[in-house]
C-alpha cells in the first residue's frame, strides 16, 4: 500500500520534473562491476592481443583512471565497500564469509547508495553477481546469482525466488539488465548495478569465445618467474602459484613436460580462458551501450566500469588476488558522463573503491551521509583539488580475523584452512611512490617498496638503514590513515 502510494506520488510529480531545465535533470546511473578483472586484460589499459572495443569506447568517451585501488582485495569485502563507501572494519564484511561458516553481515546502520537513490525517487536494480550473505536491499528489482553462481545454465534469485535460467551467465545477466532498462519509465531516473560473474575462475568462456587464442602463444609477464627473494610472505603463498597449485585443475595436462614447460602450458590455458570470459563481457557491454544510444540515454547516463578487485594474471607466477601488491590492489576504472567529463581524458590521481558511492550520490544530487570515500566529481571535470589524497590505506583479513583475535597461531591447521591461498592478513599504506606493508602477528617483518625504481615490487627494502627515515614517515602516514578511517584494531 505504502509503495503504491509512493509510486503514485512519483508518477504525479513526473511531469513537473520533466518540465525542469536540463540542468535539473537527474542523471541515470549504470554501475558495471565485473569479478577479478586485471588491468592487464583491457585494450585501453595496454593489452594489444585481447580486443575489448566496447571497454575501449568507454575510455575514449570518458575518463580512464590509472591509479584506481581497492580497500581489501577480495570479492565480498570489495562489494561491501562499494555499496557503503566505507572500509571493511566499518561495514562489517572483512572476508568471503561462506568459507568459514562465520557469516558476516553488512552493517545495517550504514546506508548504501542504492538505498539512498531509491528513497530519492530513482528506480533501482541489480542483476548478476551479488556475493554478500544478506539479500539485496534498496532495489526495486533484483535478480542475482547465488554465491559465485555458474557460467552455464545458472540459477538466479529473482526478487527472492530461486529460478533456473538456460544460457550463459554473462549473456543472461545482460538480458536482465536490458529488461530492467526497457521497463524503466522515461520520466524516472534509474540506477542499475550490472555485475558480472566473469571473469572469476574457473573460467568458462562462451563457446563462441573459447578458441580466440588457439594459435597464439601469449606473452608472459615480466615477473612470471619471480623467485620471491626478500619477500617471505610471497614465498609462503604457494597456493597461488601456477607451477604448484593449479596442475590438478587440468586433467589434459600433457605428460613429460619439464616443470618450466608445465608452468607455461597452464598459464597459456588459464589466460586464454580468462580472455575468453572477458571477451564475453565486452561483447555484452556493447549490447548495453547500443541500447543507451538507441534510446537517447547516452548523454544523461553515468556509466562506471570497474571490477571488485585486481588480479595476478601470471604476475609473480601467481593467479588470484588478496595481496597489497600492485596487480591485486589496482583495478580498471572507466567513467563516462558526457555532461561533466571531457572525452578521452586520463586521470592519474589516486582513487579507492569507497569513492564510488559518494561520487554517485553527489552526481545524482543526493546528500552524502558519513561515508569514508570522497566524490570523484572534481577529478571527472578536470579540476582536482590541491588537497586530494596523496596516500591510500589497505587492509586484508580473509576469514582468519576472528581466529587471530582469539590468539590462533598461523601454524595452527585450522588457521591455514581459514586463510585460502595462505596469504597472511596485512595492512599498509601506498603513496604515489612508496608502499609499506605490515603483516599482522609477524613482529618486525614488514615490506617496503620504492615503486619508482622497483615498479614490480621485487626488492623489499624494509630494515635497510638507508631507508630508516622513509620507513618512519610511512609508519606515521599509516598511523594517520588508521586514525582517519577509525581503524583502531
Ligand atoms: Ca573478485
Amino acid at each position: 500500500m505504502k509503495s503504491t502510494r509512493r509510486q503514485a506520488l512519483k508518477t504525479a510529480a513526473a511531469p513537473l520534473l520533466a518540465a525542469c531545465s536540463t540542468r535539473a535533470r537527474r542523471p541515470n546511473i549504470l554501475f558495471i562491476m565485473t569479478d577479478d578483472h586485471s588491468t592487464r586484460a583491457l585494450g585501453c589499459y595496454g593489452n594489444t592481443l585481447l580486443r575489448t572495443p566496447h571497454l575501449d569506447r568507454l575510455a575514449a568517451e570518458g575518463v580512464r583512471f590509472t591509479n584506481a585501488f581497492v580497500t581489501n582485495s577480495l570479492c565480498a569485502p570489495a562489494r561491501a565497500s562499494v555499496l557503503t563507501g566505507c572500509y571493511s572494519h566499518i561495514n562489517g564484511v572483512r572476508g568471503n564469509s561462506e568459507l568459514a561458516n562465520a557469516v558476516e553481515h553488512l552493517n545495517p546502520a550504514l546506508p548504501t547508495f542504492p538505498q539512498l537513490l531509491q528513497k530519492a525517487g530513482y528506480r533501482t536494480g541489480i542483476v548478476g553477481k551479488w556475493h554478500l550473505s544478506d539479500n539485496p536491499t534498496g532495489f526495486d528489482y533484483w535478480c542475482v546469482l547465488p554465491g559465485q553462481g555458474l557460467y552455464f545454465n545458472p540459477d538466479f534469485i529473482d526478487n527472492g525466488t530461486r529460478r533456473n535460467f538456460t544460457g550463459y551467465a554473462t549473456d543472461l545477466t545482460t538480458d536482465l539488465a536490458l529488461d530492467f532498462l526497457r521497463k524503466t519509465p522515461r520520466n524516472q531516473p534509474f540506477c542499475l548495478l550490472y555485475q558480472h560473474k566473469g571473469p572469476h575462475r574457473p573460467f568458462q568462456p562462451a563457446p563462441r569465445h573459447a578458441h580466440l587464442f588457439d594459435n597464439v602463444e601469449l606473452p608472459y609477464p615480466e615477473t612470471f618467474n619471480d623467485d620471491y627473494a626478500t619477500r617471505r610472505m610471497a614465498q609462503e603463498a604457494e597456493d597461488m602459484r601456477f607451477d604448484i597449485s593449479l596442475a590438478p585443475d587440468y586433467k589434459d595436462l600433457p605428460t613429460g613436460l619439464s616443470p618450466a614447460e608445465r608452468k607455461k602450458w597452464i598459464y597459456q590455458r588459464f589466460v586464454k580462458d580468462y580472455y575468453g570470459a572477458v571477451a564475453g563481457i565486452d561483447e555484452n557491454l556493447g549490447r548495453i551501450l547500443d541500447h543507451l544510444d538507441k534510446n537517447d540515454l547516452t548523454r544523461d547516463t553515468i556509466v562506471i566500469y570497474t571490477t571488485d578487485n585486481g588480479f595476478f594474471l601470471g604476475d609473480h607466477g601467481w593467479y588470484d588476488k588478496r595481496f597489497m601488491y600492485e596487480p591485486s590492489l589496482r583495478v580498471p576504472l572507466l567513467i563516462r558522463y558526457p555532461r561533466l567529463a571531457a572525452a578521452g581524458r586520463v586521470e592519474d590521481h589516486m582513487t579507492v573503491n569507497i569513492d564510488y558511492a559518494p561520487t554517485i550520490l553527489d552526481l545524482a544530487g543526493v546528500p552524502i551521509p558519513g561515508m569514508q570515500g570522497r566524490s570523484l566529481r572534481p577529478l571527472l571535470n578536470g579540476a582536482p583539488p590541491t588537497d586530494w589524497r596523496r596516500s591510500i590505506y589497505y587492509t586484508y583479513y580473509e576469514n582468519s580475523w576472528a581466529e587471530m583475535q582469539k590468539g590462533a597461531a598461523r601454524s595452527d591447521p585450522s588457521f591455514q584452512y581459514l586463510t585460502p591461498h595462505r596469504v597472511v592478513p596485512h595492512r599498509g599504506v601506498r603513496t604515489e611512490r612508496h608502499k609499506l606493508i605490515e603483516y599482522y602477528g609477524e613482529g618486525d617483518y614488514c615490506e617496503l617498496f620504492d615503486l619508482q625504481s622497483d615498479p614490480h615490487e621485487l626488492r623489499n627494502l624494509y630494515g635497510d638503514p638507508a631507508q630508516a627515515s622513509l620507513t618512519a614517515q610511512l609508519r606515521q602516514e599509516l598511523t594517520r590513515l588508521r586514525a582517519q578511517y577509525q581503524d583502531s584494531v
